[in-house]
């Protein structure tokens, strides 16, 4: 299916890499149509300004409410109901899965948000005009939501079919069935004294299938033993 997302930051350039490999053609294709905006676009002062100073004070600034409103508004119109994405740190973690879900819909907003962060008011109205997703990359702290924003898009874009060739790539990739992903090896069979494991070489396919799964149970538990505790 057809997917569009819409993404609003007063950064439109971080996401210039989008225009390259598997997301730039299918961007090409029309399978992802994929539209960067500028959120000074819904300003309307001379300096289009998109922040100001907190009530109660403390350090930096926060985004204004009224740029965000008129964007979205724009960006709602004509969709029924959206999934209205706002990157931050103090969201719910992305995941496979929550990539996975995502791929399914048909409309995605993703509002960038700089500074401290955008004042809390503008999620509660993007409520009213579709469902509202705070989601994370991880528990740790970027500038702003454009590096994650570029992450999610990615991960969620190559699983609308026909974004990548092989859709047998998919399934056999870490996370996909909650383990990591098994090595791999290519010619020469035997490079600076390292042999490949020789079942790889053996053409016995039900041998190689074991073998692939006990390293990807191995390498589970020793680097991600968080990942087997159910
Ligand atoms: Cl989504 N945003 C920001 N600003 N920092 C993050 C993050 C998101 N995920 C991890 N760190």
């Amino acid at each position: 299916q057809r997917m569009r997302i819409d993404v609003v930051s007063i950064f439109p350039s971080y996401f210039d890499g989008l225009t390259l490999s598997l997301l730039g053609k299918a961007r090409e294709s029309g399978i992802l149509d994929l539209r960067i905006h500028d959120l000074r676009d819904w300003t309307s002062d001379r300096h289009r300004t998109v922040d100001d100073t907190p009530y109660g004070g403390g350090a930096g600034m926060v985004m204004k409410p009224e740029p965000w409103a008129l964007a979205l508004d724009d960006l709602a119109a004509g969709s029924d109901r959206p999934t209205i994405i706002f990157p931050s740190p103090a969201g719910e973690v992305f995941h496979q899965t929550t990539a996975r879900e995502l791929s399914e819909r048909e409309h995605l907003i993703i509002g960038c948000g700089r500074y401290e962060g955008i004042d809390e008011r503008v999620f509660e109205y993007a409520a009213s005009l579709g469902e509202v997703r705070l989601v994370s990359l991880g528990d740790y702290v970027l500038n702003g939501g454009e590096v994650a924003a570029m992450a999610m898009i990615e991960a969620v874009g190559r699983l609308i079919p026909g974004v990548v060739g092989n859709p047998d790539s998919l399934v056999e990739e870490s996370h996909e069935d909650g383990l990591l992903e098994y090595p791999s090896y290519t010619k020469p069979s035997t490079w600076r004294d390292r042999a490949v494991p020789g079942v790889l070489l053996s053409g016995n396919h039900a041998a190689i299938a074991a073998w692939r799964r006990e390293q990807q149970l191995a390498r589970t538990e020793s680097r991600r033993p968080d990942l087997l505790k159910d």
